[in-house]
């Protein structure tokens, strides 16, 4: 079954998204997202000049070869734009073995290990109290795992908050420069632990309860906070330090027992090695879309299992229901599975573009037994909302040093 074209598509149903679609001689075709937020267009013109032409004419099937090709073939091996471009490719041809098969791609990682995929809900808000009265209404809609995030007082943006925006914090499909915020890692560590203590008085400890540090502080202040958060019982603390030094991880592991999750950003399995290997994280985050693709997740999957470090791959509203789905195939087959992010199935404008079969009930989700990915790509609807070139925003700390957003 040869390859005849890739189309790449990049549309702004309120964010943008990069969409492939591998079509072959034989009319089945296969749908693949290459979203990178912020550096869209480097993905697709990394597709188009320098790895679609490489794959007309290859064999559909031969996925793990293709994967190969496409990583050592091209010498300069990861990175973020490039494995977002394979990924895409991945996910299509796995989304294409599996119409051919007549299965969803789960059973062709080996089956179901599960009848559904327990998914974690972001709450956000800009008080304590906000924050209480959501996580109340997500606990009645039935989510057994939450991220709590909220508004540090005093400062300028909060990553997971609304600010002044009407619409979910990460929903802006326009911002043609980057907006900064603020960062004080000494009014954080004073407020959070009170976030997490009066949640925990509120609802007991029967709700399992994360939180994103995204990346803002050294290992010595996450081991700080890790020790602060102990009598609250986290699921995991995520991000808590940048992934460059795996060693910094070592220190926090070395203070507490606050279980820690990470990898939202790697793009290889390499990136994770030293930290599975060395057991200082308890979750890996990586996405199919810029990790590579299903092909390098399932291989992360086996590794990590050796090392009791479980599956809770990235949700983000900056991954398209492609990659969504393709999460949902590989959530019900890991055996390591841990928790799914979740934000919701999306706006109108989105499911216009998108469509998919998956229903939450009590927090997980459930999908129908369609044979690829089980997601379908309106081109037609997609035309209507085209490319808005936006950023993600920037963070300073107040004597204008640059931090990590
Ligand atoms: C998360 C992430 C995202 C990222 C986003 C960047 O945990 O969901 O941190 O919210 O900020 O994917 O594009
Ligand atoms: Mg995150």
């Amino acid at each position: 079954m040869k390859i005849t074209d890739i189309k790449v598509f990049v549309c702004c149903p309120g964010r943008n998204f990069v969409t492939i679609k591998i079509m072959t001689d034989e009319g089945v075709y296969g749908l693949g997202d290459a979203t990178l937020n912020g550096r869209e267009l480097a993905v697709v013109s990394y597709l188009e000049e320098h790895v679609i032409p490489c794959l007309i004419g290859k064999d559909a099937h031969q996925i793990e070869d293709i994967w190969q090709y496409l990583v050592k073939g091209a010498y300069w091996q990861n990175g973020a734009v490039s494995m977002a471009a394979i990924g895409a490719i991945d996910v299509a041809l796995w989304d294409i073995k599996g119409k051919v098969a007549g299965l969803p791609v789960y059973q062709l990682l080996g089956g179901k290990s599960r009848k559904a995929v327990t998914v974690y809900a972001h709450v956000n808000g800009e008080t304590i109290d906000d924050v209480l009265n959501n996580l109340e209404k997500a606990i009645n809609e039935g989510y057994k795992v939450v991220r709590l995030q909220c508004t540090i007082p005093g400062a300028k943006g909060t990553y997971g908050t609304l600010g002044d925006k009407k619409n979910y914090y990460e929903l802006q499909g326009n911002r043609p420069l980057p907006p900064e915020h603020g960062w004080s890692t000494t009014k954080y560590l004073n407020f959070i632990p009170e976030l997490f203590k009066r949640a925990r008085e509120k609802f007991g400890y029967d709700i399992e309860l994360c939180h994103d540090v995204h990346s803002r502080l050294t290992p010595i202040e996450a081991a700080q906070l890790g020790k602060l958060l102990e009598p609250y019982r986290l699921k995991f603390i995520e991000d808590a330090v940048t992934y460059d030094n795996p060693e910094g991880y070592k220190i926090i592991r070395e203070h507490t027992t606050s279980p820690l999750a990470l990898g939202e950003k790697f793009n290889t399995i390499w990136d994770a090695k030293p930290l599975i290997e060395n057991q200082y994280i308890d979750f890996v985050r990586t996405a199919a879309t810029h990790g590579g693709g299903i092909t390098p997740m399932k291989k992360l999957a086996d590794f990590a299992s050796l090392y009791h470090v479980r599956m809770a791959p990235h949700g983000a509203p900056d991954l398209s229901p492609i990659c969504f789905m393709a999460h949902m195939h590989l959530d019900l087959w890991a055996p390591n599975f841990g928790v799914q992010e979740f934000i919701g199935f999306g706006t109108p404008e989105l499911n216009e573009v998108f469509s998919f079969k998956a229903k939450l009930k009590d927090g997980d989700i459930y999908i129908e037994d369609i044979s690829g990915l089980g997601v379908e790509f309106n081109e037609e609807a997609a035309k209507k909302y085209p490319y808005k070139r936006s950023y993600l925003p920037v963070t300073r700390l107040d004597d204008g040093t640059l931090w990590n957003w």
